[in-house]
């Protein structure tokens, strides 16, 4: 594989789609071939799968192990039949969401079984590893509000956990991102749109 892959991170309305959408747009003006995709979701099974995950009206029927489960379902068929093509061609893959998410949302938010989390991991996604992850820290309480404005007040069955269930995800992202500071750039939410695509545009040049 001879592509480039970049993952963003961070708790619900930390920015990650207008970021997405700004990098692409650069990266194209220079050139490049992108792929935009997203998790869970980014294939016809995958958004299936999101609908199910996010319907409010299923709270109480999606137990935590069937909700790891689908998360990896939709993972296994984005990496399969397009992240992995994507990258053979040599393309930039930019992923809303990979498996970090996993770690600090089933892992840490559900608390289920860490070497559970891990092995699913390994099965799903191999040897596959995102060159560059971009978290973009928020103050959970903030992420919520920004969520609630944008979608008119409605949440989906996610977004309406606890504010303990966001403030332990996004320590989680802090703690994941110490452990990989090489993978990981961790950029302040509360900074203004320009200056947050600034960053990252800086940071993503000096990758090629
Ligand atoms: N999930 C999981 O549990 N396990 C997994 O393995 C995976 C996912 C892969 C997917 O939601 C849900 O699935 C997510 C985690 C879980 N659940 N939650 N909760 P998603 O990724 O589709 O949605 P999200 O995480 O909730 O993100 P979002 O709400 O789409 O927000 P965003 O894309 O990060 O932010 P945005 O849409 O760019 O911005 C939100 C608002 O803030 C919007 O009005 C913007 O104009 C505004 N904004 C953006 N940037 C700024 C700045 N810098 N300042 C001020 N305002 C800003």
């Amino acid at each position: 594989m001879n592509g480039y892959f970049i993952t963003f991170e961070g708790s619900e309305g930390c920015g990650k789609t207008t970021q997405i959408e700004a990098l692409a747009k650069a990266l194209e003006a220079q050139g490049k071939t992108v792929l935009i995709t997203r998790e869970p979701g980014g294939t016809l099974i995958g958004e299936k799968i999101r609908n199910l995950l996010q319907d409010p009206s299923h709270k109480n029927d999606i137990s935590d192990m069937t909700e790891l489960l689908l998360f990896s379902a939709s993972r296994a068929e984005l990496i399969t039949s397009r992240i992995q093509p994507a990258l053979a061609r040599g393309e930039i893959v930019i992923c809303d969401r990979f498996y970090d998410s996993t770690f600090v949302y089933q892992g840490l938010g559900r608390a289920i079984d860490m070497n559970i989390v891990e092995q699913l991991n390994q099965i799903t996604v191999g040897t596959l590893k995102p060159d560059l992850t971009i978290l973009l820290d928020l103050d959970a309480k903030i992420g919520i509000e920004r969520a609630k404005s944008r979608q008119s007040g409605e949440l989906d069955r996610i977004e309406n956990e606890s504010l303990a269930f966001f403030e332990a995800v996004r320590n989680g992202y802090l703690e994941l991102a110490k452990k990989e500071p090489e993978r990981f750039k961790t950029i302040d939410g509360l900074l203004s749109v320009d200056a947050i695509k600034k960053i990252i545009w800086d940071t993503v040049v000096n990758q090629f």
